[in-house]
């Protein structure tokens, strides 16, 4: 077994040995009310968090519709498109002429208000500002309109903040996801097994083969059953929300009916502090959004610097790339 671990000294304080105090003294104190500090608890111990019927039919209804409107318009962002990799949107052949259900449209809030809205609804980031116990700041966001169907995984390998601890995922149901169109499913408390050392003792994917990241998979899900950890299949409500901790072992069910969509969308989160710059503009200092209490950072103009585009474009950080690419 490996020793790797997040440092110890720059965890979120929710995952730190003084927690428990710590809740308590905010809780005698009257900094923290009693229904946050039992979700907290079952962060700590699950590693996730549930928000049934967390975002109301409108705010899913705008997203929806602006989705289906970028289809059209095609806004300058890009997609990730199975046999394809990263593209960008505008280029991407019309979905019917795809032949597969393995596409997804990235950072959809750079040309989308309604996937603010969705995103950094007041409830998601109250939760978020609850885990971290700083501001959360969006990282990264994917459409998807098809199950996954990813293999299980962790995130932090991939999705790299700075400080690799500070990382939630949040899951969001755009309609009903039942057996058949591939739910989310996840191992609770998997986020406290050791952690998979990708060679040289080190805990992040680094540009390693397919047979690799096959490895890590496997290993994962090997463990998970080895210590009995009970898989679990989240079958969401249109509007449910499911937030995730950076080491949780998650992945896509099989899609047993491909007629069915099944519409999410998904928002990493980290701090200032983990992630100060856009991945994909780590040159620039970044303009910063507030959004109901927490933070974006919005894309620059195209030409926003002498030759900025293409140089930022070489510079977008590849482990980003590589959890789009899955
Ligand atoms: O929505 C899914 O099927 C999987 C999403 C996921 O694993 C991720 O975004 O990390």
């Amino acid at each position: 077994m490996s020793a790797l671990d997040f440092e110890a000294s720059t965890l979120p304080w929710i995952d730190r040995p003084t927690f428990p105090q710590e809740l308590d003294r905010r809780l005698n104190a009257g900094e923290i009310d009693l229904a946050t500090a039992h979700q907290l608890l079952d962060w700590r111990h699950q590693g996730y968090l549930y928000l049934p019927a967390c975002l109301d039919d409108e705010r899913i209804e705008n997203l929806l519709a602006e989705y289906e409107e970028a289809w059209e318009t095609r806004p300058p962002l890009k997609a990730l498109v199975e046999g394809k990799g990263e593209q960008d949107f505008p280029d991407v052949e019309p979905r019917s002429e795809l032949h597969h259900h393995h596409f997804r449209v990235l950072d959809f809030q750079d040309a989308s208000e309604a996937a603010r809205q969705v995103m950094f609804h007041p409830q998601i980031v109250r939760s978020l500002r609850a885990i971290f116990d700083q501001v959360p700041v969006a990282m990264q966001s994917i459409f998807f309109e098809y199950g996954s169907e990813q293999a299980a995984h962790q995130d932090f390998p991939y999705v790299q903040a700075k400080i690799l601890s500070h990382l939630v995922g949040c899951w969001i149901a755009l309609e009903d996801v039942g057996p058949d169109n591939g739910p989310l499913f996840y191992y609770p408390g998997s986020h406290r097994l050791s952690k998979y050392d990708w060679g040289e003792g080190k805990m992040t994917w680094n540009g390693q083969s397919h047979e690799e990241v096959v490895q890590f998979e496997q290993d994962l899900e090997r463990r998970c059953e080895e210590i009995q950890l009970e898989k679990l299949t989240l079958h969401a409500k249109k509007g449910d929300v499911f937030l995730w901790h950076a080491a949780l072992v998650h992945g896509g069910s099989a899609v047993h009916d491909h007629e069915l969509s099944r519409k999410s969308f998904v928002a990493h989160f980290s701090t200032r502090e983990a992630y100060p710059r856009d991945r994909r503009f780590p040159e620039l200092e970044p303009q910063v959004v507030e959004v109901h209490g927490g933070l974006l950072y919005a894309k620059p103009e195209a030409g926003a610097g002498p030759g900025v585009m293409g140089k930022l474009r070489r510079l977008a950080g590849k482990a980003v790339r590589k959890v789009l690419r899955r």
